[in-house]
């Protein structure tokens, strides 16, 4: 009898501090010193952002990364162009790496017209989708179909699907659509790769309440696709394992769930004390700051002077200030003005000249 269905290699699950995988002499000094400018750079994006919110200039909210940027900026630094990013709200680093100008992360946060949402958002709903780069849903859960969408909509008009790759927290994992949407990169063996940070809260919801597996890891032998543990405040470690599973996908061994342990670094948002948060857990490993550790590990391995890591700070610090200077001098949007169609601005539609 012909078989209806290819028979699969078994999903392989990897991770952990003995995984032949994170090995330093494998990295290459000038990908990781870039990483390093990204993250520099977005941790001050988000200290900025702060200060416009506390100054009444963010209309909505804002939403910061902080001890997230590691991780974010590893996944950003494996895509190519034509593969498909659709970030969240903690991925201020890898939007940066994807090509985001600092510009285009401000307006939208202060609801500037010159910005992607032209003035619509005030908050982290932005994305260019004919560069692939995927308008943030708010809905947990809910990116990560639209992504397998997108992929199969090329496999259906017989273009090359590149990978596509989101990203969710501990908390967007316990919603149905999350598990439809893994289930279903699965057994159509799409080129996704899933990274879930799993900062051990969701707003106040500590992790215990929301899954009762050791690691959100086991799930991947469950859905059936590759599965990666990673040290999220490891810049090192995140760029391997994340090098590792966008080329597994690009090479079809189908979707790649990564589970990075660390801890948000902020509240949930800037209205948000986090006073909840256990301070043992502050302390702990999944408590050090990503953006220091990856200076004091650039410096211990010999790939990054001190003087070299100062001037980079001082660099990105007036590259940033100049951009805040610049769209402080924004107009507001006009309403009448404007030409707001329902998902983004005609121009930064798929297809749009
Ligand atoms: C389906 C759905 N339920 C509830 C919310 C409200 N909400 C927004 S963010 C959030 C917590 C998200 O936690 P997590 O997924 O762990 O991500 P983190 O904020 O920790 O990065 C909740 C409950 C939502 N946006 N969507
Ligand atoms: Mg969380």
């Amino acid at each position: 009898m012909q078989r209806l269905v290819e028979a699969v290699p078994p999903a392989a699950v990897t991770g952990g501090p003995n995984d032949p995988v994170l090995r330093p002499s494998a990295l290459d000094p000038s990908q990781l010193r870039l990483a390093y400018r990204w993250v520099l750079l977005a941790r001050l994006l988000d200290d900025k952002t702060a200060a416009l919110y506390r100054s009444g200039l963010v209309p909505g909210g804002a939403f910061l990364s902080k001890g997230q940027e590691a991780l974010s900026v590893s996944l950003a630094m494996q895509l190519q162009p034509g593969d498909i990013y659709a970030p969240l709200i903690r991925d201020t680093a890898g939007r940066l790496a994807f090509g985001e100008t600092i510009q285009d992360a401000l307006r939208s946060c202060i609801g500037s017209p010159l910005g992607p949402m032209r003035g619509r958002d005030g908050n982290v709903h932005r994305g260019r989708p004919k560069d692939g780069y995927l308008p943030m849903i708010s809905h947990l859960g809910a990116i990560p179909s639209v992504v397998n969408g997108a992929l199969i909509a090329r496999r259906l008009q017989g273009k090359p699907m590149g990978i596509g790759a989101t990203c969710i927290g501990d908390g967007g994992t316990s919603t149905g659509a999350f598990h439809e949407a893994m289930n279903q990169a699965a057994v159509e063996r799409l080129p996704l790769v899933m990274v879930v940070a799993d900062n051990q809260y969701a707003y106040s919801t500590h992790r215990s309440r929301q899954f009762a597996c050791d690691s959100l890891l086991d799930r991947a032998v469950g859905y059936g696709v590759d599965g990666h543990a990673v040290d999220g405040t490891d810049l090192a470690a995140c760029m391997q394992v994340m090098d590792r599973a966008a080329r597994r996908a690009r090479e079809g061994c189908g979707p790649q769930l990564i589970v990075a342990n660390l801890l948000r670094l902020c509240g949930h948002g800037e209205h948000d004390d986090a006073s909840y948060v256990d301070p043992a857990l502050k302390e702990s490993h999944v408590g050090r700051d990503c953006v220091k550790a990856a200076a004091d590990w650039l410096i211990a391995h010999g790939m990054a002077a001190p003087g070299e890591l100062s001037k980079m700070q001082t660099d990105v610090s007036a590259e940033l200030e100049k951009a805040v200077d610049e769209i402080l001098r924004d107009p507001a949007p006009d309403p009448n003005v404007e030409k707001w169609t329902a998902l983004a601005t005609a121009a930064l539609r798929e297809n749009a000249s």
